[in-house]
């Protein structure tokens, strides 16, 4: 079945690819130019706290075994956050170096200043072969990739509709999607022009809401229990009214037809959402019978005690968090199959010494902290996002770093490694100083980063708000309609936030200091509200 879809998929890529002779496999060292390759692996929605290189509780019951094989091999980045929790602007800081306030991006819909340079158009000018294959997301047409098959929108898990340069809109494909977009990566590298470098977006779905695992993998991690977080039954004390008004409660949100995939409910429609529905309805419509047969047998028996009501309401929060904690690392078994995938076609092809491999997601996720899912907020969970990155050229295997990167880095980072200035425009900066230093930050490395959430209001109603952090301490100013209030954490004492300390005496200073820093880089960015 990979290979029907494989030699469909290579018939796809365009002539100004195609038409470069190619070499034979097995060549990869044997390029003219000699800069590196770069491979950005990127998934959507993937908690660090479900990678086992992260050492996270979570992971005694699952595995990414390919995924932590790039941490073994390479920097495993501890303190890499986003500027904007949300896929949007986060795709949008990817790729312009620039905060969401600079490049338009600050919501999940519009805003997208399309004048701006996108750093695959500076690596293109400088002689790079670019592409990004799967989901783009950016709410405007790729710009400065000489190849690109892409998502609509969100994308589906299920026969996703993909565009390319020349296809006529969008054209659905049969497959799971972490697999086609793999595939069709592996066709975008044989393919290419072999005499110059790439710059390859390996762009994945999953494990996006509604976390829908491919068949094979709907009986894994059936029987493990994952530890509830400690935090689950949090009661948000001590916290402003952000933490209480928001929308992403697994308890209260999180719905039974379509996240949790009891669709026995779905006639019920007293009780049931008309979108939620309807959803449900063209996800499962997009399946083949033999898929729809499959998600049957696995969910069919597993929801009848739902069903049936013989779920006490006490235990149905623990219920839900177990069904959304195993669909959503099944969703990841097969993103880490494709990491495998991947390097075992770099490694194949001699590839693998000279390719920066990239895996990152565009942000943060809540696994049950809190009893939330979801994202936006600046605490840890989603404030954090996983970076790990393999180039045996620069970086030494089983490197740790904790220095504070900022997605905002990565365009610097790319241009520096093609031997291109970045423009002076961006924030970002490069981290081959980090790559270089074993992960230690030089003495000017920056102290401070900048974070502001905008998508308010909107789905799952996380208040707006900025703030600053640095390597112990966090600030957060939440504001809008319902007024403003600040939020003052020590990760030290209290990595899981917990206790907001903004009025304690033994921290003042402390608070002043960021308060200081605070309005220092709202002066410096322009920052126009908060
Ligand atoms: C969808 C999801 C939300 C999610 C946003 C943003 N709802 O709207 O739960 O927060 O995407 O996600 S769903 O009903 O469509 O599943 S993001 O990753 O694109 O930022
Ligand atoms: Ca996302």
């Amino acid at each position: 079945m990979r290979g029907s879809r494989r030699g469909r998929a290579a018939l796809c890529v365009p002539a100004v690819l195609a038409a470069v002779p190619c070499a034979a496999a097995g060549d990869g060292d044997r390029t003219e130019d000699r800069r590196p390759n770069i491979i950005h692996i990127m998934s959507d929605d993937h908690a660090w706290q479900a990678i086992g290189a992260y050492g996270h509780p979570l992971m005694r019951q699952a595995q990414t075994p390919n995924i932590d094989r790039l941490a073994s091999e390479g920097m495993m980045f501890r303190r890499a956050y986003v500027e904007n929790s949300l896929s949007t602007p986060s795709r949008a800081c990817l790729m312009t170096g620039l905060y969401s306030h600079q490049n338009g991006q600050r919501r999940l819909d519009g805003g997208m200043d399309t004048s701006v340079t996108f750093m695959p158009e500076l690596l293109q000018q400088s002689g790079y072969t670019t592409a990004v294959i799967g989901k783009w997301h950016m709410l405007c047409e790729p710009k400065g990739f000489d190849y690109y098959r892409i998502l609509r929108g969100q994308g589906e898990y299920y026969d996703p509709v993909f565009k390319t340069p020349d296809s006529e809109g969008y054209v659905r494909q049969s497959g799971y999607v972490t697999d086609l977009i793999t595939d069709y990566a592996i066709d975008f590298l044989e393919s290419r022009d072999r005499s110059k470098p790439f710059c390859l977006f390996v762009h994945h779905k999953a494990p996006h809401r509604n976390w829908q695992p491919d068949t094979r993998y709907l009986d894994l991690y059936e029987d493990s229990e994952f530890e509830v977080p400690a935090t689950f039954d949090d009661d948000y004390s001590s916290r402003g009214p952000a933490a209480s008004h928001q929308q992403m409660s697994i308890d209260r949100d999180m719905t039974l037809v379509y996240d949790l995939k009891i669709h026995q409910l779905r006639d019920q429609h007293d009780k049931y959402n008309k979108w939620e529905l309807d959803v449900v309805d063209s996800q499962l419509g997009r399946m083949s019978a033999e898929q729809r047969e499959a998600w049957e047998n696995a969910y069919g028996p597993r929801n009848v005690e739902i069903v049936e009501g013989r779920v006490e309401d006490k235990d149905l929060a623990r219920w839900k968090y177990r069904r959304y904690v195993i669909d959503y690392m099944r969703c990841i078994r097969s993103v880490d199959d494709s990491v495998g995938q991947l390097l075992d076609y770099l490694e194949r092809e001699g590839l693998l010494e000279n390719t920066v491999v990239v895996y990152t997601s565009d942000q943060g996720f809540y696994m049950g902290e809190h009893g939330w899912f979801d994202k936006r907020f600046m605490y840890e969970e989603s404030y954090r996002t996983p970076l790990i990155v393999r180039y045996p050229s620069m970086i030494d295997a089983g490197t740790v770093s904790d220095a504070l990167v900022q997605n905002i880095d990565f365009a610097p980072t790319y241009l520096d490694l093609a031997g291109t200035d970045k423009l002076p425009s961006m924030s970002g900066v490069s981290l081959l100083p980090l790559f270089a230093s074993d992960g230690k930050a030089p003495e000017d490395w920056r102290k401070y980063l900048y974070y502001h959430y905008y998508d308010y209001p909107a789905e799952h109603s996380v208040m707006r708000h900025d703030g600053v952090s640095d390597e112990r301490y966090k600030l957060i100013h939440f504001y809008g309609p319902e007024g403003s209030y600040d939020e003052f954490y020590d990760l030290q004492s209290d990595s899981s936030e917990l206790h907001n300390i903004i009025g304690e005496e033994s921290v003042q200073s402390h608070v002043e200091r960021l308060q200081r820093q605070l309005e220092a880089f709202r002066t410096q960015l322009a920052i126009d509200e908060y």
